[in-house]
This record gives C-alpha cells, structure tokens and sequence, in this order.
C-alpha cells in the first residue's frame, strides 16, 4: 500500500478546528486524544482491512475521464470522521468495532408519506449499482472511489415531498458512547450536512451502502452515507439516520463552526479559493504530481444548469 504522509497534505481544513479541538478539552477528551492521536500512527492496515481489499472488486478500473481507481487500502484507512478523530490515518481503528445493526434511517418533515427504513430492507427496496466518482476533499486531495449506491431520488419519491419542500436535511448518528470524538464539545454534534431539493434529485446523488463490491466498512461511513460528486467530501454525509424535507435551508455542521469558510453549496470550484489555501489543484491519493481541479469536479450531466442563475463565488 502506498504510505499517505500527512506532510504531503495541504494543511487541512481542520486546522483550527484542531486548535479549539485541543485548547478547549475536558480530561476525557485529553486522554482520548492521546490514545488516538498517538497509537499505531501510519500504520492503519489490520485483520478486517486486509480481509476487505482482498476480495474488493469493481466492474472498471477507471472513472469517466479515464483515470484509474484509488487503491482500496487507501480508501479504506485514510479517512476524515470526526466523530471518531481528526487523524485520518487512526479512523479505521477506532472505528472497528462500531455497529451498524440495528439501524434505521427515519425520513420525515414536509413529506406525505413519513418513513422509517430498517437499514436491511434497503438493498431490496432500492437495489444497489456501482459508480465511480471522484471525491475531491476541501482540504485539496481526491481518490476515485467504486461506491455501491442507489440514487436518493428513488427514496425521495418513496415518502412523497409536499410542495412546500424545497430542501434536504441529513444527520449522521449522535452517539458518544460508540463514537468518541463527539465527547469533545469543538463541534455542535451531530454532523448535519443539506442539500437544494433539486440537487438531491439530481440523478449523480447517491445513497452509498458499499464500495468496492462490498458492504461499507465504519470508517467509510457505514452502513449508509451520502455521495454527492461535483461536492466538496464533506457534503457526501456519514452514518445517516435522520433525513427531513425543509422549506427554509438548513444549517449544516461546518456552516455552524465556519461559516466563513463553509458555505451552504460547496462546489468543488477552481476559481473560488478557500480563505485559507487556494482550490484551483488537488494530489490525487496514490499519484506524486498534483492535478488540476475540475469546475463540479469534472461532472457535466447538466450540473452547471442548477446553478444558473446564482453568482458561485457569493454562494460557495
Ligand atoms: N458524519 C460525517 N460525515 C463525513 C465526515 C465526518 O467527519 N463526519 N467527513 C467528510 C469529509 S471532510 C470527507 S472528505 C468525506 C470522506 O469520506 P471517506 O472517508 O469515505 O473517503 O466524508 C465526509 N463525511
Ligand atoms: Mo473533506
């Protein structure tokens, strides 16, 4: 496997979540950090890491554009959940032992027709396809990932929208005890992330239940998250249990803690630096030379025209 070297990395938008992460601790929190932030740094590969990339397929072995797929080990053991760490390279481990069963997803607000899913009824209901997209990350690096997903749109239909619903609110699971970054009060947990109801029904929007031919593991968001491509990754939400239909926009996790630097859109978008370190290049995980950052990341499918009539660099 390719070693990931956090000083290859463009400083990462958590760094001053870091410094409130640390500055504002409680003993628990401290010590919580010292276990994750000093443990086995570098070397996440283990027993259940192993077992999944080697029986991890693909239908290709390249994206649209031509560009081959991010390795499984790096996909699965370089990750950003902050309910578990802010160390990419530790998520895998202390996310091992996390259960995904029992698990609902319960979808409601401005709909008719109000539900909740047994995360196990799901495949049957809305069975899974494969797509490759690219993830490009806030931070400036990217992978191409074969997720397993079914487009939102077929479970937005399922409970109905009113017409009153114009957005799509997600939260991932609060739950301290089984995830320990969330003891840390840095952030207003849970994660919250939304999106415009017509980006959401956009046919690129996919629930992802697996990658690589197999059923996600924790780190990657198990057993249900979001994936929106032409999206910076904090977008594509992890560990879904709620979903709500809005009239009024909603307020995401990163809005909340910056929201100078984190707008409601977050299209990946070349031209609109971050305040704090330019978007116009990113290093694709696994290649030494970096690449150019595509206006939507490279996606086309009629994306642009959602955006028609807005000024992308006040709404970012
Ligand atoms: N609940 C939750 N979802 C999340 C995050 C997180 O910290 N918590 N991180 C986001 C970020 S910043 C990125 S880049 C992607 C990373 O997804 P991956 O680890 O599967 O590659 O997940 C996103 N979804
Ligand atoms: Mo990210």
């Amino acid at each position: 496997m390719e070693k990931i070297r956090s000083s290859e990395i463009t400083p990462e938008h958590v760094y001053l979540s870091r410094r409130r992460f640390i500055t504002g601790l409680g003993a628990v929190a401290a010590s919580f950090m010292l276990l994750g932030g000093c443990g086995r740094r570098g070397t996440p590969s283990d027993e259940s890491i192993a077992a999944f990339c080697a029986s991890a397929r693909a239908g290709r072995r390249i994206d649209d554009l031509g560009d081959p797929l991010t390795d499984c080990q790096s996909v699965v053991s370089y990750n950003n959940f902050y309910e578990f760490t802010l160390e990419k390279e530790d998520v895998a481990r202390l996310s091992r032992d996390f259960r995904t069963s029992p698990w609902t997803v319960q979808v409601g607000g401005l709909v008719n027709r109000p539900q909740t899913f047994a995360i196990e009824d799901l495949p049957r209901r809305f069975p899974p396809e494969e797509r490759i997209y690219r993830l490009r990350c806030v931070e400036g690096w990217s992978m191409v990932i074969p997720w397993l997903g079914f487009p939102l749109n077929k479970l937005l239909k399922e409970v109905e929208p009113t017409s009153r619903a114009k957005y799509v609110r997600f939260e991932s699971l609060y739950d301290p005890e089984r995830m320990p970054g969330q003891r840390s009060r840095v952030f207003d947990w849970p994660y919250v992330e939304g999106l415009r109801l017509d980006e959401a029904m956009h046919d690129l929007t996919i629930l992802a239940s697996g990658l690589y031919g197999k059923l996600l593991l924790p780190q990657n968001g198990a057993p249900l998250r979001l994936v929106v491509p032409w999206k910076y990754g904090f977008k594509s939400i992890k560990s879904i249990v709620k979903i709500d239909l809005l009239e009024e926009e909603p307020v995401s996790l990163w809005m909340a803690t910056a929201p100078d630097e984190y707008g409601f859109y977050a299209n990946v978008n070349p031209t609109v630096p971050h305040p704090r370190w330019p978007q116009s290049s990113e290093r694709r995980i696994g290649e030494t030379s970096r690449r150019r950052t595509l206006l939507f990341n490279g996606y086309d499918d009629g994306i642009a025209s959602l955006y028609q009539d807005m000024d992308l660099r006040k709404s970012f």
